[in-house]
């Protein structure tokens, strides 16, 4: 199925066209046929020679409705742009020419109707030249006369060629269903329509609505008035909800894939029409079927940042355009740069933002977007409408590699800055770091952990070059002068407290290696328990602690935990009877 909308001046013969093709009547509302006017969105679809279907949104023409008009070609991505032979070109033609122009509509036809009434070369002529400078300059162009049926034949086979020619749908994409009707069928509940440009819907989906991210569940899927299991892109679709109230949804908002998309009230985007400085402070933003006040301010000659009445679900790239009701003047085409802008609070900055723009074009792009972001989340980024690959540094966080890089350097100087500061601690908190560095996530830390930074038990040291303190170099130099006679003869608490060494000053000298710790407030210089160990293995074996202890020329106090770590290196073994032997000897 494709999809292609009318356009064109009020009376020109786009509903007359639609019926004489689908024999179907694209005017809904009794008040619409009664004034013969198209007032709302019509829907309408028939059979070409090719076989293929062709749907149509036929959209009014009349100057009061362009806004459901907007609704109706927002999301169609080819239109027939319709001219009465006797009229020719009118103010209605140019405006939703222009709107066309705007989305970046590329796809369509000219057809002058009332080809019955007048001869249809000029208007063709005139209608031709119109398109010549905006998206639709290459389209075909037929005359046509519903009422005498003169060349629907041509007609037909111009929309099998138009459909050849249009792009293939991209099914596995999201959905985004831009809601253009919504109504309440007795017993089914809440049904809204509207046209799936890409994706693919199916019964049983949970899908999100845009304005207030509830989650819904789709309870059955109509396409051309019968019921599908799926339907996929491009397709007209009516889509009934389960349990949802019809107040909660209606033409502007949107069904979408869950995670898929955010919203956003706050967007840079590149104009293509009037001058950003000619701008009025406030317009209209038309994307999809939606409609929304946008505060206007112009950052470079085409650039602007626009505020939005309310969030829309937008992605980077989207076609959008911006709209003076007042005038009646489409301001010009929108093309979505960034759905996450920096805030331009510091001074200078809406000029740094404005050259930042001048180099964005609405392609999604991974390193650009890291290079200016440094740091995102994958699920952000997919949010953003930008397609992520390669590797996370860690969990879903990217980051620019040369950001990354200086992270990583400035991580090394704070582990640095903070053992100077801190000499008794044993490394840097990650914590601690995380907030020095502003990182949102401590396990961006310690993903930048490298030699020879080491992370252990929440902290990072530098294994290399830490330095002892000098006092307690100084304490640990007199305990080495006071015991080198007496090795296995460990310091009172007393003594210890005197030389100042507390417990944080002895857990740094163990961590340096310089004393060995064998519990609470006894330690003994390292290479003691070789030497122990050496002595213990001339004793006669099995030997008691009693003995160990006197050919240790110890007490107790270091005795015990001596021999319980000789136990645990399994340089000695315990017998039942409480008595040791030196293993291997
Ligand atoms: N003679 C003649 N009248 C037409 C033709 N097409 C439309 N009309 C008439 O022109 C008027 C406006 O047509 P309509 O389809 O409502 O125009 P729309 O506003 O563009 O949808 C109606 O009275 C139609 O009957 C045609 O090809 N020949
Ligand atoms: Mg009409």
């Amino acid at each position: 199925m494709f999809v292609v909308a009318t356009a064109g001046h009020v009376d020109h013969g786009k509903s007359t066209l639609v019926r004489a093709l689908t024999g179907m009547e694209p005017d809904r509302w009794a008040e619409e046929r009664r004034r013969g006017m198209t007032i709302d969105l019509g829907f309408a679809w028939t059979t070409l020679p090719s076989g293929g279907t062709v749907a149509f949104v036929d959209v009014p023409g009349h100057e009061r409705f362009v806004p459901n008009m907007l609704a109706g070609v927002g999301p169609v991505p080819a239109a027939l742009v319709v001219v009465a032979a006797d009229e020719g070109w009118m103010p209605q033609s140019t405006e939703h020419l222009a709107a066309l122009d705007a989305l970046g509509v590329a796809y369509g036809l000219l057809v002058v109707t009332r080809a019955d009434l007048a001869d249809p070369g000029p208007a063709l002529a005139a209608g031709l030249q119109r398109l010549a400078s905006t998206s639709l300059r290459a389209v075909d162009a037929v005359a046509v006369s519903p009422v005498t049926g003169a060349g629907l034949p041509a007609l037909r086979a111009a929309l099998d060629r138009l459909a050849a020619r249009l792009p293939a749908p991209t099914v596995d994409a999201p959905v985004r269903l831009w809601v253009d009707r919504s109504f309440t069928v007795r017993g089914s509940g809440t049904v809204v329509t509207g046209t799936l440009g890409a994706g693919r819907l199916r019964v049983d989906d949970e899908l999100e609505i845009a304005g207030t991210g509830e989650p819904v569940r789709v309870r059955g899927l109509h396409s051309l008035g019968a019921p599908h299991a799926a339907v996929a892109a491009v397709a007209r679709v009516a889509v009934n909800l389960r349990g949802t109230p019809r107040d909660t949804l209606g033409r502007g908002d949107a069904l979408l894939t869950p995670g898929r998309f955010g919203r956003t009230d706050l967007l840079d985007v590149r104009l293509a029409g009037d001058p950003a400085g000619d701008l009025p402070a406030t317009l209209m933003l038309h994307v999809g079927s939606a409609a929304v006040a946008a505060r206007v301010r112009p950052l470079g000659p085409d650039t602007a940042r626009l505020r939005l009445a309310r969030p829309l679900p937008l992605l980077v790239g989207d076609r959008a355009l911006l709209r003076d009701p007042g005038r009646h003047h489409v301001a010009g085409g929108v093309t979505v740069l960034d759905v996450a802008p920096p805030p331009l609070s510091r001074r200078g900055a809406a000029t740094a933002r404005a050259t930042v723009l001048s180099t964005l074009d609405g392609r999604p792009d991974l390193p650009g977007e890291l290079r200016r972001r440094r740091l995102v989340r994958a699920a952000d980024l997919t949010r953003m409408g930008v397609p992520v690959h390669g590797r996370p540094v860690t969990g879903d966080w990217y980051a620019d590699p040369d950001h990354w890089r200086d992270l990583g350097g400035r991580l090394a100087r704070e582990v640095a800055r903070h053992a100077r500061e801190h000499p008794l601690e044993p490394g840097a908190p990650v914590e601690v770091l995380r907030q020095r560095l502003g990182l949102p996530d401590r396990a961006l830390v310690e993903a930048l952990v490298r030699a020879p930074l080491r992370l252990h038990a929440g902290r990072v040291t530098a294994t290399a070059g830490d330095a002892l303190p000098e006092p307690v170099a100084r304490a640990v130099t007199r305990v080495r002068a006071a015991y080198a006679d007496q090795p296995f003869r460990a310091p009172e608490a007393a003594h210890l407290a005197d030389l100042g060494l507390g417990p944080r000053e002895i857990g740094a000298a163990v961590r340096a290696g310089v004393l060995l710790k064998l519990a609470d407030n006894v330690v003994l210089l390292p290479g003691a328990v070789d030497d122990a160990l050496r002595v213990l293995a001339t004793l006669p074996q099995p030997f008691t602690l009693s003995a160990a202890r006197q050919a240790l020329g110890t007490t107790r106090r270091v005795a015990v935990p001596l021999l319980e770590l000789l136990d645990r290196r399994g340089a000695t073994r315990r017998l039942p009877d409480d008595a040791r032997v030196v293993v291997g000897s």
